[in-house]
């Protein structure tokens, strides 16, 4: 049992094609409705539609990433609860058209973030990168957030006030974008005076209380997933740590064992994001596979490497300081003991090759750097196999 080959898709207005994504080797897409605003239903025919166009290209809907929880869940908002019965109504639906892996997030107000979405490595081909001093300069010389000093050690503030004094206003407000504005798949965007709106209601929400917000969502949606045969799997915390004094919960083994055992409906899954995962030394990626096994629905393989204090870039995808092969292999032998072929995406690529003189490309998301990870990983995988039976 090999791993299903998948790439994301954005929809039509992706500059990276459906034929693109096949003749990178792909039988499958995962795909979402981005137009349609968080909270509300996904249309069956909606539905219908967009996995009409990936079947014409001769590949199939296999993942959903994301179907956005919205944000009045994330808070328990006076709309949460009508949110969460069109989220059940929306797994309804993607069931009825036979999709039934169902990715999302529990990030308060940001999705993944980066601060520079175009480092350049020695090769000439970009990577994005993630500063904390970034973060720092920005929350607390251009936000400035009220307390955000709390947030980060001397050293940190130190080189953040550096960075804010050697930046012009251009450079400014291209960090402002790339934190706030949303990237790619990202649910929400935001200005400079609605993230400050969507930072304050978080005022009285500690870990404890997001956490208790996430199984209230899952001990409400999971029983109807469970009955519908879909599972839904969750992104890890991208990167795994808190950010603008917003909690995070779902970053280390630890988060995710106390979700699994709060929550033990078949339907609660995850979505195993080594990149994201494995920002932070304490996750073990090869022993998450072998302990969660079972739980993992989807496989985002990606890695990172770690190149000052507080910074990381998106690395090589067999290079950096998750071990891919490891990874590989623990999957392996999930799939062979469980029978299961799991979708798997390269997340993420290097700008490169012809992909660096194209404007219009979505940061990460470029057609050859993705091409590249998948069929490293493709051939690593095929090693594997062959080693085993030897
Ligand atoms: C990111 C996110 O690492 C990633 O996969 O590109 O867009 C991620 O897909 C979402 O946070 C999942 O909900
Ligand atoms: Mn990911």
């Amino acid at each position: 049992m090999r791993m299903r080959q998948t790439m994301r898709w954005f929809g039509p207005s992706d500059p990276v094609s459906l034929r693109d994504i096949r003749q990178a080797g792909c039988s499958g897409v995962v795909s979402a409705l981005h137009a349609i605003p968080n909270g509300e239903v996904w249309p069956v025919e909606a539905i219908r539609e967009r996995q009409a166009l990936i079947e014409a290209a001769g590949m199939t809907w296999d993942v959903v990433e994301s179907l956005p929880v919205s944000e009045a869940i994330k808070t328990a908002g006076p709309e949460r609860d009508a949110h969460v019965a069109a989220y059940r109504e929306s797994l309804t639906n993607l069931a009825e058209c036979g999709i039934r892996v169902i990715t999302y997030n529990f990030m308060p107000v940001l999705d993944w973030t980066r601060t520079d979405l175009g480092w350049e490595l020695p090769t000439g081909a970009k990577a994005l990168r993630f500063e904390l001093d970034a973060v720092a300069a920005y929350d607390v010389h251009m936000l400035r957030r009220a307390g955000a000093e709390a947030a980060y050690d001397a050293a940190t503030l130190e080189r953040a006030a550096a960075r804010f004094a050697g930046m012009d206003e251009g450079e400014r407000t291209a960090l402002e974008r790339t934190i706030i504005a949303g990237l790619p798949g990202s649910e929400e965007g935001f200005t400079t005076a609605d993230f400050a709106q969507a930072l304050s209601a978080y005022a009285g929400i500690d870990a404890e209380r997001l956490a208790e917000h996430h199984l209230a969502f899952l001990r409400d949606v999971c029983p109807h997933a469970d009955a519908l045969g879909v599972q839904l799997v969750v992104h890890p915390d991208d990167p795994p740590m808190p950010l603008f004094g917003l909690p995070r919960v779902v970053s280390t083994a630890a988060d995710l064992d106390r979700l699994f055992a709060a929550v033990p409906n078949v339907s609660n899954g995850l979505c195993l994001c080594t990149g994201s995962l494995g920002v932070r030394p304490d996750n073990d990626l090869p022993a998450m596979v072998e302990r969660f096994g079972s739980r993992i629905g989807f496989l985002h393989l990606r890695n990172v490497a770690a190149d000052a204090p507080g910074a990381f870039h998106e690395a090589e995808h067999l290079d950096g300081q998750v071990d891919m092969v490891a990874v590989v292999q623990a999957v392996h032998r999930l799939s062979v003991a469980e029978g299961r072929s799991i979708p798997m995406r390269p997340d993420h690529g290097h700008q490169m090759l012809d992909d660096l003189g194209k404007s219009g490309s979505n940061p990460g998301y470029t057609a050859i750097g993705r091409l590249r990870g998948l069929a490293e990983l493709r051939g690593l995988e095929r090693g594997v196999e062959a080693l085993s039976k030897a």
